[in-house]
């Protein structure tokens, strides 16, 4: 019975968790903010990457609980991405895709770009300081294929 009782609860709160919590909203926190839902956001910013290895603009500020819509546009002939994180993330994870060229990562503080078209990132900035953009597919980070974002307090 004890166990019955447990489970009901456990259903019962379970549902009320996700009536006052939609999934889109249980985003996993980072150092440096959490996924967003991109309708949410208050400002679009576009970011256009090209083969000289750049991001313009190179620099995006944002105020701290801000919810921004990113959306790179990819200029070039070639893939590029934008991946956002602090900037010791993004040397680890631009040398684990030298190591595996093929690696396939998707996850929310990404976007993979075709030539051509362009994609979307929804995110909120918990914390203030100062993240990175960058595209880490192998030289293009090291190509200097980065950007700065301040995250006002
Ligand atoms: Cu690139």
């Amino acid at each position: 019975m004890a166990v019955l009782f447990a489970a009901l609860a456990s259903v019962a709160w379970g549902h009320e968790a996700t009536e006052r919590n939609p999934p889109a909203v249980q985003a996993e926190e980072t150092p440096f903010g959490r996924a967003a839902d991109p309708r949410k956001a208050k400002r679009t910013v576009r970011v256009e990457m090209s083969d000289a290895m750049r991001f313009t603009p190179a620099e995006i500020r944002v105020k701290r609980g801000e919810v921004v819509r990113l959306v790179p546009v990819n200029r070039g002939k070639v893939m590029h991405e934008m991946v956002i994180g602090t900037l010791e993330d993004l040397k680890q994870h631009a040398e684990l895709m030298r190591k595996h060229p093929d690696m396939q990562h998707e996850e929310a503080h990404m976007a993979h770009v075709a030539p051509g078209k362009s994609g979307e990132i929804g995110w909120q900035f918990t914390r203030a300081g100062e993240f990175y953009f960058a595209c880490l597919i192998p030289g293009h980070f090291e190509g200097g294929m980065v950007g700065r974002i301040t995250v006002a307090p």
